[in-house]
């Protein structure tokens, strides 16, 4: 594919995953980060986005100069590989600590050590050569209401912020909402929320977004609505593109595979808001389907990538004449059938 387009991808050590799910083990062998890395510069993404803990493995057992040691390794390694580190983010939902909640958690010690290991995921993520660290606040929620206040939790989520932006000056936090799963409810579940609390931070302009499709979908939202309220106030940092048939579990399917209208619509607001321009990366937060045999494990990143593609050029040759003539007609019927078979040309 003729490289006219200005995008940038990336994906994560995890997006291999072995296919365990809570019913049963994995069903492809585990690999080692060396694999994963040699897989990613084969299939000629541009950046691979971390957690901490997949940069410095059994990070809560070293110190910091050994934290740093082994981040400055990884970086001369990705730097042989000509790979970029798009992000570090904090895994604050494995540790006995964070059981409970990790910055919002209702024990003062178990707060401190989730603060503590993001200030670490911080330094981290300067080794790698990133600014950017992601925040999915996987665990900051209840399963019942009465056990935690709302509006105390606000408050400590806005503590933790805090401290990230004060412990370096450049970084830029990018808070990744998801409604639900492994909570009830989550204190942060869409856009809105996060652009909201970045308000109340000691540096708004340093705390932004990333949508993921799949879990604006989960909050009953329109992904490309997402992303284009984020790009206005200049807060779309970060991408996980995916799809989601409906509101179940978090299926992470690969890019366009449930519902490829809304795809089309997620490229045509990132389109018109030039994503990438400001060297932001296309993301693919995307994973095998369980069944899938070794020979086919790289099949959902490439797809993933080969449909965003397909759809950019889908929107570059939208005849957005006839639409602006239709809308200005209100004609919605005739728009609907000129995007339908737009989609199913070619
Ligand atoms: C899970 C999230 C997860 C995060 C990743 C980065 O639902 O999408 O995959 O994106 O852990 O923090
Ligand atoms: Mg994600």
């Amino acid at each position: 594919m003729a490289k006219t387009h200005q995008y940038r991808f990336c994906f994560g050590p995890w997006n291999f995953s072995e296919g365990a799910d809570p019913y049963g083990p994995p069903t492809r062998p585990v690999q080692t980060f060396d694999w994963k890395l040699a897989q990613l510069k084969k299939l000629g993404f541009d950046a691979m986005m971390f957690h901490d803990d997949d940069a410095v493995p059994d990070i809560d057992g070293k110190t910091d100069a050994q934290i740093r040691k082994e981040a400055k390794e990884l970086k001369k390694k990705l730097d042989g590989e000509g790979i970029a580190a798009e992000m570090v983010a904090p895994r604050l939902w494995f540790s006995p600590m964070t059981v409970d909640g990790a910055y919002t958690n209702n024990d003062p010690k178990c707060r401190a050590y989730a603060v503590e290991r993001s200030l670490r995921c911080i330094d981290i993520a300067r080794c790698l050569g990133t600014d950017l660290i992601v925040l999915w606040l996987a665990r900051e929620g209840t399963y019942l209401r009465e056990a935690k206040s709302a509006r105390r939790s606000t408050e400590l989520l806005v503590a933790a912020l805090d401290k990230m932006l004060a412990h370096d000056p450049k970084i830029r936090l990018a808070i990744e909402p998801k409604p639900n799963e492994p909570m009830d409810h989550a204190y942060l579940p869409t856009i809105g929320h996060a652009l909201a609390i970045a308000q109340l931070t000691r540096d708004p302009r340093r705390v932004g977004a990333l949508v993921e499709s799949a879990h604006a979908i989960l909050a009953g939202l329109d992904p490309s609505d997402e992303m284009a309220f984020a790009m206005k106030f200049g807060k779309l940092w970060s991408l996980h593109l995916n799809d989601q048939n409906g509101l179940k579990f978090d299926q992470d399917k690969p890019f366009g595979s449930t519902n490829l209208r809304s795809a089309f619509n997620q490229v045509r607001v990132l389109e018109e808001g030039q994503y990438g321009r400001r060297g932001e990366y296309v993301c693919f937060d995307v994973h095998p389907f369980r069944p899938t045999k070794v020979e086919h494990w790289l099949a959902h990143l490439d797809n993933s990538r080969r449909t965003f593609l397909r759809l950019v050029e889908k929107v570059r040759t939208f005849d957005q004449a006839k639409a602006s003539q239709l809308i200005a007609d209100r004609d919605y019927q005739a728009l609907d059938q000129l995007v339908i078979e737009h989609l199913l040309n070619g």
